[in-house]
């Protein structure tokens, strides 16, 4: 009998996923470039299920059904590209590769073309969810050669998380690297949602001065409420969790962030496509200045500034807080579709925003109720420029504006900062200002560069350029918009 689908990489994702597509009724093969990571996961977790490991590659590939389907959960980057190249001479035309790793959208988009030239078929999908995620159903975001889907869809669907509607938490993206673009986002907004999550609780920690008690059942309000997710359910377990020595062991945890990479891919996306994603950026930033703690501890001795408590009512700020996480969240998210947006446009990806919602409201660490809002939003208006213009977010966001002000305030006069709290308020109020100082900074560039400006009395695309010193001359640049 030839299995349904193999997988190529025995990690925690791969393995994982392996027992849970088993558990699901299809046969796997697996395979490691170590064999004894095969071997022990054979004589251990995988043991008495529908999972057959192999040594060799070729044995692998010829164990599968026609056409073949290989999820590659490797290392994102050269190992993939090297464990293709060892794939090739076994397969045959209308085979199917698949990555399911963290991979670039670029190199998706070369390695579909590279493939599809020779005959086979490629996919490249965000599966987020972890090593739970993995076993108990992901949030899976194929996207790739769509001639490839019905053969994937049966267990891709199978294995991704269902929500309380019984929809599952997969859909097909696009083509080309849609999926993994959209996997990209998806982690942008993640580390997003995680920072503006760390601010409150420093707030809640250092200017409000709370016990761990205090700011743990703070958390868990939160958790019940329009705030409920995934993320703030594991930060209240995270900050009730004692060390041996009964205190609190996130009070223990070195303050310097760790991070992978696809924050940073998402941010130079953001450069790429144009578009303003300020508060995602102030996250990735965020992390690079805690890795610098030794720089930080001397600076802390050295550069004089107030961090102060707060004196104002607790009651009514830490009310604040709520509201303002909330607001800065659902301005997160507008920038984060806003790059989804642009991205689809520029590389003709179709991609359906309700959908996406839809797909990370279970299964991936972003999950939450708050989803649900998005996918109506985009259900009802698949072309909405900008999800601020959705009634339920414009109205919440103004509602919300006010307390997003007093909690900023406040960290500024204490002296502890803010960056995506403080990066979503000017992301709205630049939003909402119909007038920028841009004439200036339009003037400054004709000045220097002669590089012309648009006139409010003219028509836009009328172009115009002042010698404002005298001294230049007629010859002016070319006109650039991004
Ligand atoms: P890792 O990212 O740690 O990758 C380890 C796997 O890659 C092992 O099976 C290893 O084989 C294999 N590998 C390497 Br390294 N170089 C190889 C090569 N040249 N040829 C063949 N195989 C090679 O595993 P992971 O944490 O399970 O993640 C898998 C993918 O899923 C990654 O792209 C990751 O970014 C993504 N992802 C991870 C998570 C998570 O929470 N961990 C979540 C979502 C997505 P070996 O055993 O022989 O060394």
């Amino acid at each position: 009998m030839k299995h349904t689908i193999g997988v190529a990489g025995l990690a925690v994702m791969g393995e994982n996923l392996v027992l849970n597509m088993a558990s699901k009724g299809f046969s796997v093969a697996v395979y490691n470039r170590t064999y004894e990571k095969t071997e022990r996961f054979l004589s251990g977790r995988a043991e008495g299920k529908e999972i057959t490991g192999f040594q060799e590659i070729k044995d692998f590939v010829q164990s599968l059904e026609s056409p073949r389907k290989i999820l590659m959960m490797l290392k994102a980057g050269n190992p993939v590209d090297q464990f293709i190249e060892q794939l090739l001479p076994h397969l045959e035309k209308g085979d199917i590769v698949i990555d399911g790793g963290n991979s670039n959208y670029h190199d998706t988009i070369r390695r579909q073309n590279y493939l599809e030239e020779k005959g086979l078929r490629f996919i490249g999908t965000g599966v987020s969810g972890g090593e739970e995620g993995a076993l108990k159903g992901p949030s899976i975001m194929p996207g790739g050669s769509l001639e490839a889907w019905p053969f994937i869809e049966p267990v891709f669907t199978a294995a991704a998380a269902k929500v309380e509607d019984g929809s599952s938490c997969c859909a097909w993206m696009g083509p080309g690297g849609a999926g993994h673009f959209v996997k990209m986002v998806h982690n942008g907004i993640e580390y997003g949602d995680m920072q503006l999550i760390c601010e409150a609780y420093h707030f809640m920690k250092v200017i409000l001065q709370m016990s761990p008690d205090e700011i743990h059942s703070v958390f868990v309000r939160w958790n019940e409420g329009e705030l409920s997710s995934y993320l703030i359910e594991i930060t209240a377990d995270i900050t009730a969790y004692l060390d041996t020595d009964g205190n609190p062991l996130v009070d223990k945890i070195l303050d310097a962030a760790g991070q992978k990479g696809t924050g940073k891919w998402t941010v130079n996306a953001a450069l790429d496509f144009g578009v303003p994603l300020s508060l995602i950026s102030e996250s990735v930033f965020g992390r690079c200045l805690s890795s610098f703690k030794d720089l930080r501890v001397a600076a802390s001795e050295q550069i004089q500034g107030k961090v102060s408590a707060f004196e104002g009512n607790k009651e009514e700020i830490l009310k604040d807080l709520g509201s303002a996480l909330y607001g800065a969240k659902i301005i997160s998210y507008t920038q984060g579709f806003g790059l989804l947006q642009a991205a689809s446009e520029e590389l003709g990806w179709d991609l359906n925003y309700a959908d996406i919602a839809r797909i990370w409201r279970g299964g991936c660490i972003i999950r939450s109720v708050f989803l649900d809002r998005i996918a109506d939003a985009y259900t009802k208006d698949m072309k909405l420029a900008n999800m601020l213009l959705d009634p339920y977010f414009n109205t919440t966001v103004t509602g919300a504006q006010a307390s997003l002000r007093r909690v900023i305030v406040a960290a500024v006069m204490a002296g502890v900062p803010m960056p995506c709290h403080s990066a979503g308020i000017n992301y709205l109020d630049g939003l909402r200002t119909a007038y920028l100082p841009a004439n200036l900074l339009q003037a400054q560039r004709d000045y220097f560069g002669a590089h012309m400006y648009e006139r409010i009395d003219k028509a836009r695309g009328e172009w115009f350029h002042t010698n404002w010193t005298g001294t230049g001359g007629d010859t002016t640049s070319t006109a650039y918009s991004k």
